[in-house]
């Protein structure tokens, strides 16, 4: 079995009537519990220095002092201290998978949609950009393939690994959706562009060939940004995944043998906690 690391301190924030709501870590959680993981606090602490390998050099301190202004990405009291904790999980899901254990980190707030000097779509720091840049500052020549299967385009990854030596990106989501980028491919990141009520089926037909062509790099790990939000029961998007094709995912991911970690990115649905479990039962 693969390492857990969550913290339930990121479930002691939210608004009423966000979506990115503390139940998402809290009951996915219990469930991962009582299904036999055994969740880990982060054994890595994010530092200044780890935010600065990516973000600019007064993104934290504009996150600590809620400067910034974003209608979906609130200015919660404490959220910098919250935030440090969900790339700790992230910083330590990569050391994990370096050292041959496949890793998730259950932790909010998510991170895909945040850029060098943005807070965005309910995203702060860029937990899985960061965790990639740190694994590369030690292992120097360490290639990456970046795998997003968010429903939203991972545009803050995008951004912040465009042009990158040694590193790949694949996202498949709807489109148009927000953030209303990913509809071309560019560089080292390939995009894949779904219409509104595309299924598993149609899902997996797209991802095969793609995550093929991202192998051909021979990567030497792969980073996940898990976003459970194309499941078919998800409120705030609209493909139609169903339960399978998580733990479908799950184990095209883990035939590679590959050294992988993910990281949680979005899901809003009541279910999310059946959804991180089938794709764990195939990731791990
Ligand atoms: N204001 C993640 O799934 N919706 N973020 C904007 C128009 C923002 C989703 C709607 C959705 C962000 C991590
Ligand atoms: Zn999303």
């Amino acid at each position: 079995m693969g390492r857990l690391f969550s913290d339930l301190k990121t479930a002691e924030y939210g608004a009423s009537g966000h979506p990115e709501a503390p139940f998402r870590v809290r009951r996915t959680f219990d469930r991962l519990h009582s299904a036999g993981h055994a969740p880990e606090r982060p054994k890595v602490q994010a530092v200044d220095a780890d935010v600065v390998l990516l973000h600019g050099a007064t993104h934290l301190d504009s996150i600590r002092r809620s400067t910034f202004d974003d209608p979906d990405t609130p200015a919660y009291p404490g959220i910098a201290d919250i935030a440090m904790i969900s790339l700790s999980g992230a910083l330590s899901a990569a050391d994990a998978a370096l050292a041959g254990e496949p890793s998730f980190s259950l932790m909010r707030p998510p991170g895909h949609h945040a850029g060098k000097d943005r807070v965005a779509g309910f995203c702060y720091l860029n937990n899985l950009a960061l965790a990639v840049a740190r694994l590369q500052k030690r292992k120097p020549g360490l290639k990456v393939a970046i795998v997003d299967f968010d429903v939203h385009h991972g545009d803050g990854t995008e951004s912040l690994v465009l042009g990158r030596d040694n590193t790949s990106f694949l996202s498949l989501h709807q489109y148009p959706l927000y953030p209303g980028s990913g509809g071309e491919t560019r560089g080292n990141c390939a995009n894949i562009p779904l219409e509104a009520g595309t299924d598993g089926e149609r899902w997996l037909r797209a991802f095969e060939p793609a995550f093929e062509t991202l192998l051909s790099a021979k990567p030497d790990i792969l980073a996940v940004s898990a976003g459970f939000d194309a499941y078919e029961g998800d409120p705030i998007a609209g493909l139609k995944l169903g339960r399978t094709t998580f733990k479908r995912v799950g184990s095209l991911l883990a035939q590679t043998k590959l050294p992988r970690f993910a990281t949680l990115e979005g899901g809003y649905s009541e279910d999310l906690p059946l959804l991180v479990e089938g794709f764990l039962d195939g990731f791990f």
